[in-house]
């Protein structure tokens, strides 16, 4: 076996998500190192617009039939597995998010078995697959099959690892394999006109980004601002949109915070507003690994968090930021302002990058070579 050229396929969510980038950016940093990657999946992945001799994307067609309320996206990309594995000759498939690709990869490679064809399968859990969706009695046999089907297993985190095996009777070894970020790309970029626009009178910035989920608890974020901003001048910038966000408008209309809130929307240079940043708020109500918080320190943001799930494994507290318990906004408020003070915030913000730097992909990325390599020799 040619360990310096595996051909990988990489199965993931194409959308915006923590689980989608992580699988997108491990494929492109397996590229650049020689390796060939076939992306599988039903729509470009978000960050994958740009040519690469080692990159391929195959789309799974899900053909819609009017007996079909819900057309089987499982089959159609168990289907599309198997086709890529045999024709690419694929050594081995990374499947991100329990649901339902590590199914779908168990079905591909009973098939391919009947063909002679052995292909080791790597499930990655990302954290919701586990923590919410993953859990419910409608999945949970499933998952509890499929992750013990895989001849790998990874988690972001040791409380992920944590949480599976406290939950589903699970026979295998979990590796935790931490998500990393690119400090090529994400790092503190002169942005002053930016800061100015938005800070005219030199206000702290506090910035939020997420999918505006429940358990974002993007109403923490609101409140934690609310009362900093009773004690000094600042700012705050919500990025990203989802099912809570009308409710957050409301929010801030009622509170009177209008005119120092503003919702951005999704972005894709999240960076950018990274780049101009005091503060970031992560009040999770559950968060497996927190790759949002990653991005805010390599650009040199302090994070203030709560202390769900693996996110103190990131954000170390009174180092990098500060890690309060769930839902405790008169604590947060305290940390803010504390992070937020002259004589405080150039410590945390070199701090944040410092730590950060562990998690660069250089570091990580070597942890999946030999996870791939241990796996394919024991299969
Ligand atoms: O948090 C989300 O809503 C998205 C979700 C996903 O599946 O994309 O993120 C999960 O995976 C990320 C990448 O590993 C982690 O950084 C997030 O912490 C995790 N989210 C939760 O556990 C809630």
């Amino acid at each position: 076996e040619n360990y310096l050229h595996m051909k990988i396929g990489i199965v993931c969510y194409p959308t915006f998500g923590g689980s989608g980038v992580v699988a997108t950016e491990l494929g492109k940093g397996l590229a650049k190192i020689g390796h060939e990657v076939h992306f599988i999946t039903y729509k470009q992945p978000s960050r994958l617009d740009f040519f690469s001799e080692n990159l391929y994307y195959h789309e799974v067609d899900i053909k819609s039939y009017p007996l079909f309320e819900h057309a089987p996206y499982e089959l159609a990309l168990a289907s599309k597995m198997v086709s890529v594995v045999k024709y690419e000759k694929l050594d081995l498939l990374h499947v991100h998010y329990a649901i339902p690709h590590a199914s779908a990869a168990y079905m591909a490679k009973q098939i391919l078995k009947t063909q002679g064809i052995q292909i080791p399968v790597v499930t990655t859990l990302h954290g919701t697959d586990i923590t919410l969706v993953g859990k419910d009695p409608s999945y949970e046999p499933v998952v509890t099959f499929s992750i013990n089907q895989s001849d790998g297993v990874t988690a972001v985190s040791e409380d992920l690892r944590k949480e599976t095996y406290g939950f589903f009777d699970i026979q295998r070894e979990i590796e935790v394999i931490p998500n990393f970020i690119d400090l090529d790309r994400f790092k503190r970029q002169k942005k002053e006109h930016f800061k100015l626009a938005i800070c005219p009178n030199d206000e702290k910035l506090m910035v939020h980004t997420s999918n505006f989920r429940k358990v974002k608890r993007v109403e923490d974020v609101i409140q934690v601002f609310y009362e900093v901003r009773k004690e000094i001048p600042a700012k705050l910038l919500l990025v990203g949109d989802g099912p809570e966000r009308d409710r957050m408008e409301r929010l801030c209309r009622e509170l009177g915070t209008c005119d120092d809130v503003r919702f951005l929307g999704k972005l894709d240079a999240v960076e950018e507003v990274l780049s101009v940043a005091d503060l970031f708020l992560m009040p999770s109500e559950k968060e497996s690994f927190g790759l949002a918080a990653l991005e805010a320190m390599a650009c040199e943001v302090p994070v203030l968090s709560s202390n769900a799930g693996g996110i103190p494994e990131l954000n170390v507290d009174g180092v990098t930021g500060f890690v309060c318990n769930i839902g405790d906004i008169q604590a947060m408020k305290d940390k803010a302002l504390f992070i937020l003070d002259d004589a405080n915030l150039p410590t945390f913000k070199e701090n944040a990058l410092a730590r950060a730097k562990e998690f660069d992909i250089s570091n990580i990325l070597p942890h999946y070579v030999s996870y791939y390599q241990k796996t394919i020799e024991s299969t």
